[in-house]
């Protein structure tokens, strides 16, 4: 039997320079810094992942929305948000400012996606020694915001599937 691919868009948020489209790039094309494709108003780009245990289990195909160019939160248009089912959030804990950022990207998120299914991503561990913040008030933050969060670099490539993978897995389950 065929295995079913379930089509799952998802939103790259954040803060100018907090590493979104690196993240991207690494997990799509698996290297760090290659450009790819851009389309008005967002880089869009397509993987399959197979987020559960089982080999039979489904294929999710995800449709990751990224932002273009240098947007604040407030210039990005509700069509970039419209029918994603899942997001995550990335703040560069080496500038405080864009943790603070994380409230207004999920208020917006979650209002204008109606989707719960985020996660909070702390990138640039590679850089951890310039960290304006620890990992326990990171992670507090990420609780006020209810969210999970993982901590990530798209410079190794540190937990970055594991970023879109939960991600997938948290969107099957709801
Ligand atoms: P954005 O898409 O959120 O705006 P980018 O961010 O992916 O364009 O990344 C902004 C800068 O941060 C880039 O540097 C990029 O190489 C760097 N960067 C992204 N992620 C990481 C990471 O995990 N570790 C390190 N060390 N750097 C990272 P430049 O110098 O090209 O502006
Ligand atoms: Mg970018």
């Amino acid at each position: 039997m065929k295995t079913p691919t379930i089509v799952k868009k998802v939103c790259v948020l954040g803060d100018p320079a907090v590493g979104k489209t690196s993240l991207v790039g690494r997990f799509v094309n698996q290297q760090f810094g290659e450009e790819y494709v851009s389309t008005i108003g967002a880089r869009v780009c397509e993987k399959r992942v197979r987020p559960g245990e089982e080999a039979s289990g489904p294929t999710v195909q995800l449709v990751i929305w990224d932002i273009a160019g240098q947007a604040q939160f407030t210039s990005v248009t509700p069509g970039f948000y419209r029918g994603a089912e899942g997001a995550l959030i990335v703040c560069d804990p080496s500038r405080r400012e864009t943790l603070r950022s994380l409230f207004s990207w999920e208020h917006r998120f979650r209002e204008t996606a109606a989707a719960r299914n985020l996660i909070v991503l702390f990138n640039k561990t590679d850089l951890e020694a310039r960290w304006e913040v620890s990992r326990a008030q990171a992670e507090s933050v990420a609780g006020e915001l209810d969210c999970p969060c993982l901590f990530t670099s798209a410079k190794t490539g540190e937990n970055v599937d594991e970023a879109f993978n939960t991600l997938a897995a948290r969107m099957l389950r709801k």
